[in-house]
């Protein structure tokens, strides 16, 4: 008989790993944390942001796991909620901040916001407000690598609500049939702005339509990062094995606005405050102190100097200039990718 559940293996995962994980987590939640006190405070008149921030408060840990499963030659392309992977693959403090106030030094020189940007060379692709297009664009990265026999995967992620939309059956039921060297990575928030999870879909989870389709699938706590790390490396290793993909779905909930303009007040309090409880970056704090490899100073000092970081930033972006309008055609088109 076919197993249908995604093998994931649990193994001790090694202490750098785990201490890189927590710091990405902490730096991906103190940086978000100033983009909303910047967004609660800024006027119209004095604006630092341009636009609204989405941020990925209370899941930090789906995009920090799946960004710690793969190397930077794979392919991420993202959701919206997906800073931690966006600073794991080399984007610094100061260019997010330049990117959410557009000027010209930010990595895309003030041609996108700060939802659908990517640095170039980063491997990860400007994500399409239009929900689960990026899952396609993501089985054109996994079919590319694929035909020139690489052995690069990619990762995508996407969001419950994104999950419901007819390209992601497509998308899922091509990439199977072609065993594209794909992990589908659902973030389930629970969430879709302000539609719950029962008003999108008749059924419990997400992950029984992996079997559907022909894929193995598991579900993992979301707000658990080392679990979420291990199943990303169970889907990776099957897709570099050449078995084709898997679907991975991460229960988790979003413990911030849609946007920074939204103050979620759809959501009950007393689910608010149930997850409150299971707060990511609180519980791989406690996972690294059970182990001894991480201590309440050490992470006074890491806190500390994160915050510093952030502040000089935001200084330095707050002086950046605007883009120079002569360059807006500048790099529109790749000369460097001619088509085969
Ligand atoms: C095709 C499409 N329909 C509707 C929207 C409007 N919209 C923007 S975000 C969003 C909810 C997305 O929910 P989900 O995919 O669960 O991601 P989350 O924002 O919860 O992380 C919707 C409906 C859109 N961008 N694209």
């Amino acid at each position: 008989m076919t197993e249908w559940t995604l093998a994931v293996r649990d193994f001790e995962i090694p202490k750098e790993t785990a201490l890189g994980l927590y710091r990405l987590l902490v730096q991906t939640r103190l940086f978000e944390d100033e983009i909303y006190y910047i967004c609660s405070n800024q006027t119209p008149h004095n604006p630092f942001i341009v636009g609204k921030g989405y941020l990925s408060t209370g899941q930090e840990a789906v995009s920090a796991g799946a960004a710690f499963a793969i190397t930077n030659d794979d392919w991420f392309p993202q959701s919206h909620r997906d800073m931690a992977a966006h600073f794991h693959r080399g984007v610094t403090v100061l260019e997010a901040f330049q990117q959410y106030r557009c000027t010209k030094n930010c990595p895309t020189h003030g041609r996108d916001g700060n939802m659908h940007f990517a640095k170039a060379g980063t491997n990860m692709l400007g994500f399409t407000s239009h929900m689960g297009q990026n899952v396609a664009v993501a089985l054109g990265m996994a079919w590319a690598e694929q035909y020139r026999k690489t052995n690069r995967v990619a990762i995508t992620t996407f969001g419950e609500g994104a999950a419901q939309q007819g390209i992601i059956h497509e998308s899922m039921n091509y990439a199977v049939v072609f065993k594209l060297p794909v992990v589908f990575l659902i973030n389930n928030n629970r969430w879709a702005i302000s539609v719950p999870v029962k008003e999108q879909m008749a059924t419990e989870d997400l992950a029984q339509r992996g079997p559907a389709y022909g894929m193995p699938s598991v579900i993992v706590d979301g707000n658990d990062v080392f679990a979420v790390y291990r199943a990303c490396v169970a889907g990776v290793e099957r897709a570099r094995a050449g078995d084709g993909p898997s679907l991975i779905e991460c229960k988790t909930m979003r413990m911030a606005g849609h946007g920074t303009h939204d103050p979620a007040t759809y959501v009950p309090d007393t689910e608010k405050k149930a997850w409150a409880a299971r707060d990511p970056v609180e519980r791989a704090k406690i996972y690294l102190i059970e182990r001894q490899w991480w201590n309440d100073n050490e992470d006074k000092a890491l806190r500390t100097a994160i915050k510093a970081e952030i502040d000089r930033a935001v200084e330095i972006a707050g002086d950046d200039e605007p883009p120079d309008p002569a360059t807006a055609a500048t790099g529109a088109y790749s000369a460097e990718y001619p088509v085969e």
